[in-house]
């Protein structure tokens, strides 16, 4: 098949999905063409049956906001003119889903058919999309999907719950790992960089918004540290980051914590981790919970949202209700207090990741591919 992608280029989880469901869709012999306004950053060396087709938006001085979902609408027209795109596949909901119906009905007036699948990937739904500025226009594009999945059920539920037009079947298809990037040979060799042999490493990862609560993250810590010999790593940038610095200068905690920063390639500091905190205010999924598990790494994580589809309590991690970080660090510290509780829930991790296997994933979504073709065959 040939089948154009639209995503978000940037470090956030919907990116991270699309890029890898592309990767693994061209190793299996389809045409992928990646539409972005810039390369995406798991995509980053050439690879066989990739493209990438970069949007670019006129900055011409008149524009206060310029127009990208006109330039994207456009540049997926031009795509599937010369590529002869069968499908196309809008990871996160705004503006993909949008440009991807108007690029849809430019098409048809030409007798082209381009049927596209819309991905809804969380904060398109709970946070941004449900705004009255876009709400009416969200629904409008979902309903105009040729096929809509959500990454868990509770996002299916919410997406319904929060657009009360929305009308449309969604099918629920969740994100994935590829297990064997987080099965490194060369796993722990660099764990003397942050802590000596009797500290633990606890990680975070995410993009520092409001949503992650990561000052619940440093509490956390904060209290697991005065208990076990403990480091903490933060990976990842965002609008919270300075707030996050001075609460860690508060707490005189700086020397046990480190921010890391943008990394392209967080398994490597999964590797080294022995517990993963992720005590967000909600998550659709929670990917980055995901890829700890696939390293190996358990879970101490908020009960919202997608979670619980994933974490299971007491098993791969521990939940608890969101801002409960006193029992969170109970639960840190019941995991890494007794070495073979510590492997025990480590393995388990893994176990639990293993359900969440690209090969399981991926034939869900070129059964939805194929399905989605015979419907624009018949029409
Ligand atoms: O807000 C973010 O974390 C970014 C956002 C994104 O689209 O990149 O993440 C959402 O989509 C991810 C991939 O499907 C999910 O794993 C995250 O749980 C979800 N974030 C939230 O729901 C807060």
């Amino acid at each position: 098949m040939n089948i154009g992608i639209v995503c978000y280029p940037t470090f956030g989880g919907s990116g991270v999905v699309a890029t890898e469901l592309g990767k693994a869709l061209a190793a299996k012999g389809h045409c992928v063409h990646f539409i972005s306004y810039a390369l995406p950053v798991r995509l980053s060396a050439f690879e066989e049956n990739i493209t990438y087709h970069e949007v670019t938006v006129s900055d011409y001085p008149l524009f206060e906001y310029p127009p990208y979902e006109l330039a994207l609408a456009n540049q997926i027209v031009d795509v599937a003119r010369y590529e002869k795109l069968d499908l196309l596949h809008v990871h996160y909901a705004i503006p993909h889903a949008s440009a991807a119906y108007l690029a849809k009905q430019m098409l048809a007036a030409e007798g082209i058919k381009l049927p596209f699948i819309t991905t809804l990937h969380g904060t398109d739904i709970t946070i941004v999309g449900k705004d009255p500025s876009f709400e009416a226009a969200i629904s409008f594009a979902i309903n105009e999907s040729d096929a809509v999945t959500a990454v868990s059920e509770s996002l299916k539920q919410d997406t319904y719950y929060f657009f009360r037009k929305v009308k449309k079947e969604i099918a629920v298809i969740p994100n994935f790992v590829c297990l064997e990037h987080y099965n490194l040979p060369e796993a722990g060799k660099h764990r003397k960089f942050y802590a000596t042999g009797a500290q633990k490493i606890i990680v975070h990862i995410s993009n520092f918004r409001k949503v992650k609560r990561v000052d619940d993250v440093v509490r956390i810590f904060d209290l697991v540290r005065k208990k076990i010999p403990s480091r903490l790593l933060l990976v990842g940038d965002g609008p919270e980051k300075t707030n996050i610095e001075k609460q860690c200068r508060d707490l005189g905690a700086c020397s046990e914590i480190q921010f890391l920063g943008k990394i392209t390639e967080p398994n490597t500091i999964l590797a080294i981790a022995d517990l993963f905190l992720l005590p967000s205010e909600t998550e659709s999924f929670g990917l980055a919970a995901l890829e700890a598990m696939a390293a190996g790494v358990p879970v101490v994580s908020s009960n919202k949202g997608g979670l619980p589809e994933i974490n299971v309590h007491g098993y791969s991690g521990m939940m608890r209700n969101v801002g409960d970080t006193a029992g969170m660090a109970d639960d840190a510290l019941y995991i890494l207090s007794d070495e073979k509780r510590l492997v025990k829930f480590k393995n388990n991790a893994r176990k639990q990741a293993q359900k969440f296997a690209i090969d399981k994933v991926l034939p869900q979504y070129e059964k939805l591919y194929r399905k989605v073709l015979a419907k624009k065959h018949r029409k």
